[in-house]
């Protein structure tokens, strides 16, 4: 396991998980594009070395892990101009845990072959504080000779790992994922509401419904926040949109449609405009804000 790591990305989920593959005594290049943002703080309090840039951070990686935003992003950070690909030492692995969809991923793999580079995509679920405690539930697509090489770094940052399948399968699956939180998130709202037409106390809700057939860890989890107006982040309105962009894109392939998505979508839309569209930055509970002040 004597392998150098790099990490890319340092954000809400990236920071936290450079530092948890840092604190296990693994040597661990960190980057981030923009000075100053908290989890180049946070990796650096792992034991990260940060560094300022992705040639720096890649050109002695065995492994060279990714988490950044959207799929334009994660093909600037790998493939553009001072990106992995020109600097990584051949037959290095690049891991990329952004949730960017299938097609971003299989295409990504190809491109990193033509620089006998492999390519896993391992996309997590589990929020901020999943990747703080190192709890992720990983989702890995690839080659199971290299998804071996890289089990031991996915079981710091994560609890649950699968491999799904060839490259592009984890991506897959977290699509799944994200259809089910973006209906879940619904159906919270809809309960929240539901107890409120009907005066009883929403805390019963979650008290009650958490433990029978209708429990969820949407229920469970965003339940309290809702009930407490508290709408931080663990997973920001603005990905969740990301992610419901790319399941349909993914739809659009077949002559299927997802109405309880299109609803989601239509739902969070109208929070990320509130606020002068700063309601883009709440988490995914803020969508009860469509119900209650659209009223
Ligand atoms: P955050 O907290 O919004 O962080 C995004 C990170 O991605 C942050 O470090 C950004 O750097 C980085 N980023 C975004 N675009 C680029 C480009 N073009 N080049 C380099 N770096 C970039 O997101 P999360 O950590 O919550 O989530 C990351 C992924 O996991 C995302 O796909 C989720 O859906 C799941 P910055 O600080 O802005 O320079």
């Amino acid at each position: 396991m004597n392998k150098n790591l790099a990490f890319l990305g340092l954000g809400l989920m990236g920071g936290p998980m450079a530092a948890n593959l840092a604190q296990s005594g693994h040597r661990v290049k960190a980057w981030n594009r923009t000075p100053g943002r908290p989890g180049i703080e946070i990796a650096k309090n792992g034991g990260a070395a940060i560094v300022t840039s992705i040639q720096e951070a890649v050109e002695t990686a065995d492994i060279i892990f990714t988490c950044v935003s959207d799929v334009p992003d994660v093909e600037e950070v790998i493939l553009g101009d001072r990106g992995v690909a020109k600097f990584a030492r051949s037959s290095a692995i690049v891991v990329d845990m952004s949730t960017i969809g299938r097609e971003g991923a299989c295409k990504i793999a190809a491109k990193l072959q033509e620089y006998n580079l492999r390519f896993l995509d391992a996309p997590v679920s589990g929020g901020d504080i999943g990747a703080q405690n190192g709890t992720l539930t990983i989702m890995v697509g690839g080659d199971r000779a290299d998804f071996i090489e890289c089990q031991p770094f996915f079981e710091i940052m994560g609890k649950n790992i699968h491999l799904c399948g060839p490259v592009g399968s984890g991506q897959a699956v977290k699509l799944c994922n994200q259809v089910l939180c973006a209906v879940h998130a619904i159906a919270l709202c809809e309960a929240m509401q539901m107890a409120d037409i009907q005066g009883i106390d929403p805390n019963l809700i979650v008290e009650v419904c958490s433990t029978g057939a209708a429990g969820s860890w949407a229920l469970s989890n965003l339940g309290p926040k809702i009930i407490n107006s508290d709408l931080d982040p663990a997973f920001p309105i603005e990905h969740i949109l990301k992610d419901l962009r790319l399941v349909a894109e993914t739809i659009s392939t077949s002559d299927k449609n997802l109405p309880g998505v299109e609803l989601a979508d239509r739902l969070f839309k109208i929070v990320k405009e509130l606020d002068g569209g700063k309601g883009a930055k709440q988490g995914i509970q803020a969508m009860i804000r469509a119900y209650r002040e659209a009223e």
